[in-house]
């Protein structure tokens, strides 16, 4: 199996759904296009902390509490294990944060919408991270070693936060009548976003070509949104909330639903800096980045002391 690996070429390897690993010989385009994606994801990750860590004082419970700090700390570490994986490509994790910071990364668009309610808690565990599940298990297979292998990590955390969502939204659409406004005030806002995050329409997702070819993307981003969706709308029947899509209706032919028109205007706005919360999320992370240089300085210092002593 070695000699075969050590004999085979790039696109065989691919061709043979053998995993390129670091130090493997890789097309420049391909290394690129992993930096894009696998950078885009860890900063999500990251910046899709700021809307929950929002609500960690405000917590309705001490379990609630306890609940949403373990999810928050979760999505941080996968945000470090997708840098880690990124870092294998050749860029730091400096590099990729000065992108971030001066707008040249860009990072889920879900995340530049606010926290409102604590319903809006229950919505970002059971649609945002529903959706995430959807496009990472996809991704467990990802031809790129490391970014697979991450993935298999972060899906196992990923569907405890999605039943932690699910949780909040059974628990409020089984309380008092404010309680279930509130719960279907937070679908309303969050459907539509949330399909969002699997990107453009195939037919509109310049990177999808590429994607394929090189076995990075095995699900487009429609029959992962279709999946989205098939698996949600019977969970939101289960508890009495409404999808807010007039046109979202079953296919008998096709098994699955069919859903109404996508704002991809406000898609774009989101993505290139106008949605409701952008500045202020890079604001605060560029705040917080700021106060822990002295951090990474000592540890670096540390580091140092270390080698020469050795
Ligand atoms: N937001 O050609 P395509 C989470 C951009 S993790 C912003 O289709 P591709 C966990 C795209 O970058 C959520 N931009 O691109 C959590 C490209 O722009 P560029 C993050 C988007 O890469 C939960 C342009 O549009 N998950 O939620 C988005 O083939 C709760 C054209 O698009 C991942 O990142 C978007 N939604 O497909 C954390 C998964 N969609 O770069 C905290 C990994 C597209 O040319 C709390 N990523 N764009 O300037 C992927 O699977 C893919 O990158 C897609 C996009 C499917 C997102």
């Amino acid at each position: 199996m070695d000699v075969l690996i050590a004999g085979t070429s790039f696109q065989d390897k691919i061709d043979h759904d053998i995993n390129i690993e670091p130090k493997d010989v890789m097309p420049d385009e391909y290394r690129t296009h992993l930096i894009r994606q696998i950078s885009q994801h860890a900063h999500s990750e990251v910046i899709g902390m700021q809307p929950e860590g929002n609500w960690i004082t405000r917590a309705p419970s001490l379990r609630a509490k306890q609940i949403l700090l373990a999810k928050i700390q979760d999505e941080g570490g996968h945000g470090l294990y997708l840098y880690s994986a990124a870092e294998t490509l050749g860029i730091s994790r400096d590099e990729m944060i000065r992108q971030l910071h001066e707008g040249k990364a860009r990072y889920s668009n879900i995340f530049n919408y606010p926290a409102l309610t604590w319903a809006d808690i229950g919505a970002i565990g059971w649609l945002v991270d529903g959706a995430a599940i959807v496009n990472q298990v996809s991704l467990q297979k990802t031809s790129y070693g490391p970014y697979a292998r991450a993935m298999v990590r972060i899906c196992k955390e990923e569907s405890f936060h999605q039943r932690q969502g699910y949780e909040i939204m059974a628990h409020m659409m089984d309380g008092t009548a404010d309680q279930k406004q509130m719960a279907q005030d937070a679908v309303n806002r969050w459907w539509w976003p949330a399909l969002m995050m699997f990107g453009p329409h195939d037919s509109d997702s310049p990177h999808s070509g590429a994607a394929f070819r090189w076995k990075i993307k095995n699900k487009s981003n429609d029959e992962l949104r279709r999946k989205f969706i098939d698996k949600t709308v019977p969970q939101a029947e289960v508890i009495g909330l409404r999808i807010p899509d007039p046109d979202l209706k079953w296919n008998e032919m096709k098994q699955s639903y069919d859903h109404g028109k996508i704002n991809w205007e406000e898609f774009r706005q989101v993505i290139n800096g106008n949605g409701p919360c952008n500045r202020q999320r890079m604001q605060h992370h560029v705040k917080y980045h700021e106060e822990g240089r002295w951090v990474r300085e000592a540890a670096e210092a540390y580091k140092n002391r270390l080698k020469q002593s050795n």
